[in-house]
């Protein structure tokens, strides 16, 4: 099978998650099928850095009309760990900044929707073949997906990585001439829906976990029933090993020690949260006001374990946020650092291998790769009961033989410094040591397991091929399959 796959975002090409899931996902399909990835070149030509196999070369060129302007297009080809990457260079294509800002962003959409259909067509011409199936990552890539479906009848394949509820103005498509585009279903006032329109036009429609389907099927997925299901996404657990960590051969206690010194504190348990500080996703305002409690001592058992507790938070985000963290630093400076800062994949494995817990508060989260890492990594998760993280950690008390973490209400302080209180108190406890040991190599088994990109990969196919299992809404799975 040729497979090919539009997206914004591939590796070195990274502004969240969707990055990580694209390029693993190539990687796994291509052991047993033909890969090939579109994307614009986001200034990669002239980067250096890229981990490619060979420099891009040119592959063929033609031109685009967009509005009354005539555009040239060149494709590059290049390759990594067996997969064809296709880089789309134009004028537009080739800025640097991916999503910034909105106006430059939407001329890359629409270079980008052409310049795919126009690529196959060059592609035929060359090899004589053309991709059998064009999966689409998310809503930038929709109108070039339905482009290709109307003019090479390649079946179209949406996967959302997370809705945005995206809309573009008539207006704005009328005057790049894409007016073929507009579906008057999907216009609300003179905007169109453009993760409406994808869902309406694909052939199959997936997200990336069991609860985010079940969260926004209401809003969003029952529209397309018949045609909706999911597929997990993995996780790279061969870099996520305790093996490469700096201390690998000392006990985890030992490296905490050693970390927590580092930043400057004395021992003590630690919880460390990792990523985009922000308030609508990640919910890092319920995560500092839970601390603030805790060392309020305004949890039942805070009071005895409060000067014990050690919090880490590393990333960046919302002014405000940043502010606070500092703010709670300043406070607590015994127990608390902000490292406002991305440390890099490296420096992050660090903590996952010595920290006690990962603290994930989102209120919501469609798939989200902090809690599968930190589990590879023998960290215990502590995170909200929505979305992926839901489907991929096994609380302590629904499961107290499988379990491999401790979810929590999203949105919900209260219930997230309970839960860390708990656990503190546990590592504490001599006679609880085991129990938490097996439960640091339970959730890496977990995840090699059952979130491993070979299996995602196995399931893609079987969309793909049109015979994958479907979200039926008069059916409740006991089991996610
Ligand atoms: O893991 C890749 C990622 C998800 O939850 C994440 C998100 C965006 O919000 O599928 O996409």
């Amino acid at each position: 099978m040729l497979i090919s796959m539009a997206t914004f975002e591939h590796l070195p090409v990274r502004i969240g998650g969707l990055a990580e899931a694209v390029t693993s996902l190539g990687e796994s399909l291509s052991k047993s099928e033909k890969v090939m990835i579109f994307m614009p070149a986001h200034g990669l030509l002239h980067d250096e850095e890229t981990n490619f196999s060979y420099k891009p070369e040119k592959y063929c060129d033609f031109r685009i009309m967009v509005g009354d302007r005539i555009y040239p297009v060149t494709v590059y080809q290049t390759e990594r760990k067996g997969v064809r990457i296709f880089l789309f260079s134009s004028e537009v294509m080739d800025n640097p900044s991916v999503y910034e800002p909105r106006e430059m962003f939407i001329s890359k959409m629409v270079h980008f929707t052409k310049a795919v259909p126009g690529f196959i067509n060059m592609m035929l011409k060359k090899e004589r073949q053309k991709p059998d199936v064009i999966h689409i990552n998310d809503w930038h890539c929709v109108f070039a997906g339905s482009l290709v479906k109307k003019y090479f009848k390649i079946p179209f394949v949406f996967t959302i990585h997370r809705l945005c509820h995206e809309r573009i103005s008539v207006h704005e498509l009328n005057e790049v001439n894409l007016s073929e585009l507009v579906d008057p279903r999907y216009l609300e006032g003179d905007m169109f829906n453009i993760e409406k329109f994808g869902g309406h036009h694909c052939d199959h429609l997936t997200t990336v976990s069991y609860s985010y389907l079940n969260e926004e099927w209401r809003t969003f997925f029952s529209t397309f029933e018949g045609k909706t299901t999911y597929v997990w996404n993995g996780t790279d657990f061969t870099f996520w090993n305790p093996e490469f960590l700096e201390n690998a051969s000392l006990p985890r206690p030992e490296r905490r020690k050693l970390l927590l010194k580092d930043n400057g504190f004395e021992d003590g348990v630690l919880f460390f949260n990792v990523g985009r500080l922000d308030t609508e996703q990640k919910g890092i305002d319920s995560l500092l006001e839970a601390f603030e409690m805790i060392m309020n001592k305004k949890v039942p058992g805070s009071e005895q374990i409060r000067d014990k507790m050690r919090f880490v938070l590393l990333g960046s985000g919302d002014q405000f946020l940043e502010n606070e963290a500092k703010r709670l630093e300043q406070q607590f400076p015994k127990n608390m650092k902000s490292i406002i800062a991305y440390l890099g994949r490296e420096a992050t494995r660090e903590y996952y291998g010595s920290a006690d817990f990962c603290l994930i508060p989102s209120n919501f989260e469609p798939f989200g790769l902090v809690q599968l890492e930190a589990m590879c990594m023998g960290c215990i998760p502590i995170g909200s009961r929505v979305g992926g993280i839901n489907d991929t950690i096994l609380d302590l008390h629904d499961f107290p033989e499988e379990c491999t973490g401790r979810l929590v209400p999203p949105r919900n302080p209260t219930a997230l410094a309970r839960a860390m209180v708990e656990m503190a108190q546990m590592s504490l406890q001599d006679n609880k040591t085991q129990e938490l040991n097996k439960m640091r190599l339970r959730g890496r088994e977990h995840v090699i397991k059952n979130f491993n990109w070979d299996k995602a990969a196995e399931r893609y196919i079987q969309v793909y091929k049109n015979m994958a299992t479907i979200k039926l809404p008069f059916i409740s799975y006991a089991e996610p399959y």
